[in-house]
């Protein structure tokens, strides 16, 4: 399952430091499964303060508000998400229960995700790719220069992100091809206040 090999096989450049991919790492029924699952969601448009992203989302467990610019509780990740939540902590050598946030997102064509770092709430970030392919893209200033890297999520693939990935790398997601579906999961920062 963890291929990290994978990840330098698609690019020359060494990819961030703390940057793991692991492509097929779960079947076509369960992307289905996901995939329809999420489709049933009420799915909403994503809120940053007073704007809207494109992207529609639902949270688990935790969701940051924008407004308030804390975190939240959000309704408990179902039971459906809990098999997949295990295997990607197993996949992160992290201790069973440790994901504590997750968010599904639909990309319709044409839609992406800006230049951003996760909120320092959040640890690890994991994120499972469904339905189609996406350029996650990573940048960090280098003095002048910008430092890029890109890696192709494939669907049905998961990356983690800790370390350099996490801290100092920015990433985004140019609009996408074909609707896109992804499940960010996340682990907690113990000093993230959340209440638990
Ligand atoms: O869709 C993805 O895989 C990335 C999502 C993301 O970066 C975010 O929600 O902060």
């Amino acid at each position: 399952m963890a291929s990290q090999l994978a990840l330098f096989e698609q690019d020359d450049a060494a990819g961030p430091q703390g940057l793991r991919y692991a492509p097929e790492f779960i079947s076509s029924e369960t992307e289905r499964e996901l995939i329809a699952h999420i489709s049933e969601l009420p799915l909403k448009p994503f809120q940053f303060g007073a704007f809207e992203g494109h992207r529609r989302v639902k949270s688990f467990g935790f969701r940051y508000d924008y407004s308030e610019q804390r975190l939240v509780e959000a309704e408990a990740i179902p039971e459906w998400l809990h098999a997949v939540a295990r295997a990607v902590e197993s996949f992160g050598d992290l201790p069973e229960g440790s994901v504590r946030q997750v968010l599904c997102t639909e990309y319709e064509v044409g839609v992406g995700i800006g230049w951003h770092r996760d909120k320092p709430h959040f640890d690890k970030v994991l994120g499972l790719s469904l339905g189609s392919s996406c350029k996650f893209r990573f940048r960090r200033r280098g003095g002048e220069k910008w430092e890029r890297f890109t890696l192709q999520a494939e669907p049905r693939s998961l990356y983690l992100m800790d370390g350099e990935a996490r801290r100092t790398w920015e990433h985004s997601i140019p609009g996408v091809e074909h609707r896109r579906y992804s499940i960010t999961f996340r682990t907690m920062k113990r000093e993230s206040g959340a209440r638990c």
